[in-house]
């Protein structure tokens, strides 16, 4: 199942398919015959393996599938994998994680019917981090939203004169447009859009363009001017109204927008983080301090600090001068009154109070225009 992961990482990030991996071993646990997938519309993992065993000249049956995510029972863009599976007489599959997807499951039942044994949960949490933007999307029908901050140390996006570029440094700035080259579409609010007149490439340091260019999303009704540069080069331009970010969510869920970066401004920001839409932080910290202008969020309705928008640490990264922190909402705890020391995100404080994380709170709508 570790080699399996490690294929499936080798497929692109974005799009609108999860990434797989698949290993075929024969009854002496020799890996004969691997594969996975490159995208949607190309071969699925379990099938790519098996290609691969046909061309090597090996006879898939009796090996066992080791596959990364359940196999589909599905005709979508490419025949059902546990079909395939039985077809060339695998004699058991051993998966990672089940698939979610309402239109693709079933496909360990299916096997099971046919008389293979199916084991799932195999280095599940490991099959559960790969496909982290993929699950949240398919489960949740939107996308997962990535919130990325490039901030001065006191938290600012720009001095009081209005001016902001760079506060953070080439290095933090080539590592966001890498992320942006891994996600399915970039959103900025349509302020920062008239504002910036920023591009929202995914570019490579040379400036040239890398190959994937991520869906281009303006929230807000202000219309761009022609000559805006995000009419330009680029991935496909979408306005979409800001007054209801969960109808934008959902509408970019429909779209099969798996991963959601937002690029800015405050007012988008702020908006997310209000309505707890946010699953992700990419915050770069600058070792700048400018102690007036614009801050990166502005008032969340936070009065007390037990009702702070906490997310937990995944990573630190030093970038030349600066930092990326990497934090993830912290999931809803099971109940409105989760008894201190059980699973769900509590912060103690010095006082030796247990506070449970505010992230359990309903996603609030915002009204307001971004
Ligand atoms: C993949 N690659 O290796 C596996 C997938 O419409 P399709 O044919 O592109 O099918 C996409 C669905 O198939 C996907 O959402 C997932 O539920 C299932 N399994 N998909 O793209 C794979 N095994
Ligand atoms: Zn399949």
């Amino acid at each position: 199942m570790r080699r399996a992961l490690a294929l499936a990482a080798l497929g692109p990030a974005h799009g609108p398919n999860p990434r797989v991996g698949c290993v075929l071993l024969d009854p002496g646990g020799r890996t004969v015959a691997e594969g996975y997938h490159r995208g949607a519309g190309t071969p699925h993992a379990e099938a790519a393996a098996l290609a691969d065993a046909r061309s090597r000249g090996v006879d898939p049956r009796g090996t066992t599938a080791v596959v990364t995510l359940e196999p589909c029972a599905h005709h979508g863009r490419t025949g059902p994998c546990a079909d395939a599976l039985i077809d060339a007489g695998v004699a058991a599959v051993h998966v990672a994680v089940g698939d979610p997807n309402p239109v693709a499951t079933g496909g360990a039942d299916r096997l099971r019917a046919a008389g293979i044994p199916v084991t799932v949960g195999l280095l599940a949490d490991e099959g559960e981090e790969l496909l982290r933007a993929w699950l949240h999307a398919v489960r949740a029908g939107r996308p997962y939203v990535t919130l990325k901050l490039a901030t001065s140390l006191d938290g600012r996006v720009a001095a009081v004169d209005g001016t902001s570029r760079w506060i953070t440094g080439a290095r933090a700035r080539a590592h966001a447009h890498t992320v942006r080259a891994q996600v399915d579409a970039i959103a900025v609010g349509s302020g920062t859009a008239l504002t910036d007149d920023p591009s929202l490439t995914a570019r490579r340091t040379d400036g040239g363009l890398f190959d994937h260019q991520p869906l281009r999303v303006v929230l807000g009704r202000r219309p761009l001017p022609d000559g805006a540069r995000l009419r330009g080069p680029g991935g496909e331009l979408l306005q979409l109204p800001g007054d209801d970010l969960d109808a934008a969510l959902r509408a970019l869920g429909d779209r099969e927008v798996r991963h959601l970066l937002v690029e800015g401004g405050p007012t988008l920001a702020t908006a997310l983080l209000a309505a707890d839409a946010v699953d992700e932080l990419h915050a770069y910290v600058a070792p700048v301090l400018l102690g007036a202008g614009a801050t990166a969020v502005g008032d969340l309705g936070v009065t007390t600090i037990g009702d702070a928008a906490r997310f937990a640490t995944e990573d630190v990264t030093r970038l030349g001068d600066d930092l990326l922190l990497v934090a993830r909402r912290i999931a809803p705890a099971a109940g409105p009154a989760a008894p201190a020391g059980s699973a769900g995100g509590e912060i103690e404080y010095e006082n030796g109070s247990v506070h449970t994380a505010q992230h359990g709170r309903p996603r609030r709508h915002t009204e307001e225009e971004i």
